[in-house]
């Protein structure tokens, strides 16, 4: 009994830990262990560094920290390069609205302010915007995330600079989104607060690439992914930089994943993570550029991007000629999408075939690699030609209801050529261009197929 006591108590214990409120949804860390690239360079270059907000410039190609005390650098993603500025006040986080402006926008705890600074003079634009209204705050728990969404990419109407600024309170989590009028100075609108319902939101970043916005909560040690309404796709637990002040993410869609650099007030450091799962696309390649994709080619481009050269759809049943809008035979799909799977095609639906009609029928090698069969049937009076790629293209090449007389039914090439030589009664007979049905010349005498031959060799010059 008191084995069994014992057990019951262990299996409850194992099933039913204790966590904290939130802590059993987050996923383990998905990427590799943090690389500090930012010490030695910051140490060295910025005295007393206390890093508090990290954004990152795609044309630039450059990571802009800040420090809470007023500290702003610029540096190579492996942290090299730094370039230092430095401004009065708190800056908490940074974003840029417009990349490669050099206009960065720092946002001040203290102040309750979004500043504009311009990274090419080194000095504040002039141009604030008083946020403290929209935002709850505590003593030094106030405005410490911010990130520039632009329009197209979040739920609401088109903000007046190209996007709207989600600016998010260290207190209680929550993200005010606002449309700040970049080239107004004090002119910002509330268009919304978002509960993240989460206290200690320390770094916020959108990426339009991987279409997240990356939360990231320093009393959690935890880094959310969010969609741009506030859902919230992934959490993952951070096991280093601690100390959390701000957030990058510089995705590689091609790889499929992602640099995700944090700021770290604890040493101070910038980590870096790679490896950084991320959500991308698979496109085909169209090497015949019919909009045809191939399966067996393929690349990975970012959520909703496009590469040259690649098509979104597998659907290239050849992918060395164009054959779009041509039925495929015996595939089982609706090629042409007409709704009919493995029909004929007709020159009246289909066109002619957009490759093999191109080339010259009198190529006497046309015949086994172009063309790999043909036949009439007697019943429907239909040339039916099947191409190299599968599909098969039905010619009328006599009105049907023959079939009480006696035939001779023939259709070859003529000297290999994509030339059609047809009969049905040794008296008609008639030649087709292979390629598109067209009849181009018939002769009313009994002839042996032999010398029907001969008679289209000469009509032909081959
Ligand atoms: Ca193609
Ligand atoms: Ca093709
Ligand atoms: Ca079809
Ligand atoms: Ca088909």
């Amino acid at each position: 009994m008191y084995q069994r006591l014992l057990s019951v108590f262990l299996l409850t214990s194992l099933c039913v830990p204790f966590f904290p409120q939130h802590a059993s949804a987050s996923s383990a860390w998905p990427a590799g262990a943090g690389i500090d690239i930012g010490l030695v360079s910051l140490a060295v270059t910025v005295s007393a560094f206390d890093a508090s907000g990290l954004v990152y410039d795609s044309i630039l190609g450059q990571l802009i920290g800040i420090g809470d005390d007023g500290d702003i650098v610029t540096m190579n993603t492996d942290g090299s390069g730094v370039s230092a500025f430095s401004v009065s006040g708190d800056p908490e986080d940074v974003t840029v609205a417009v990349e490669g402006s050099n206009i960065i926008y720092l946002s001040d705890e203290n102040a309750g302010t979004v500043s504009a600074f311009d990274l090419s003079s080194g000095a504040l634009t002039g141009a604030s915007w008083s946020v403290s209204a929209y935002i709850s705050t505590a003593a030094k728990l106030g405005i410490e995330a911010m990130t520039f969404v632009p329009n197209g990419y979040h739920p609401y109407a088109d903000g007046t600079s190209g996007g709207l600024f989600y600016v998010g309170s260290q207190y209680n989590g929550d993200i005010a989104v606002l449309d700040i009028d970049t080239s107004t100075s004090g002119s910002v609108a509330l268009i919304d607060t978002i509960s993240t319902g989460r206290s200690d939101l320390s770094g916020l970043n959108w990426n339009s690439d991987t279409q997240i916005l990356y939360a990231e909560y320093d009393g959690y040690d935890l880094l959310a992914e969010l969609e741009s309404d506030g859902t919230v796709v992934n959490e993952y637990a951070m096991t280093s930089g601690l100390n959390q002040e701000g957030i990058t993410v510089v995705p590689d869609c091609a790889l499929g994943v992602a640099d995700v650099y944090v700021a770290d007030d604890g040493a101070p450091n910038v980590w870096k993570y790679t490896g950084y799962p991320i959500d991308t696309d698979t496109v085909y390649a169209d090497g015949d550029g019919d909009g045809l994709g191939d399966f067996t080619f393929t690349a990975l481009v970012c959520v909703g991007g496009s590469s040259a050269g690649y098509v979104s759809n597998s659907d290239d049943t050849n992918d060395a000629i164009p054959n779009a809008g041509v039925e495929i035979g015996g595939d089982g799909k609706d090629n042409d999408g007409d709704g009919d799977i493995d029909e004929y095609n007709t020159i009246a639906s289909n066109g002619a075939h957009p490759y093999y009609s191109t080339l010259s029928a009198s190529d006497t090698s046309a015949y086994g690699t172009v063309i790999t069969s043909l036949k009439v049937v007697r019943k429907t009076g239909m040339l039916l030609v099947t191409f190299s790629d599968a599909s098969v293209y039905a010619y009328s090449v006599w009105s049907g209801g023959w079939m009480s007389k006696p035939m001779i039914i023939s259709a070859s090439s003529v000297k290999g050529s994509a030339y059609v030589l047809v009969s049905y009664d040794g008296f008609s007979w008639r030649i087709y261009n292979g390629y598109t049905g067209v009849l181009v010349s018939s002769k009313t005498r009994f002839m042996l197929k032999t010398a029907a031959q001969t008679w289209a060799i000469g009509v032909l010059g081959l």
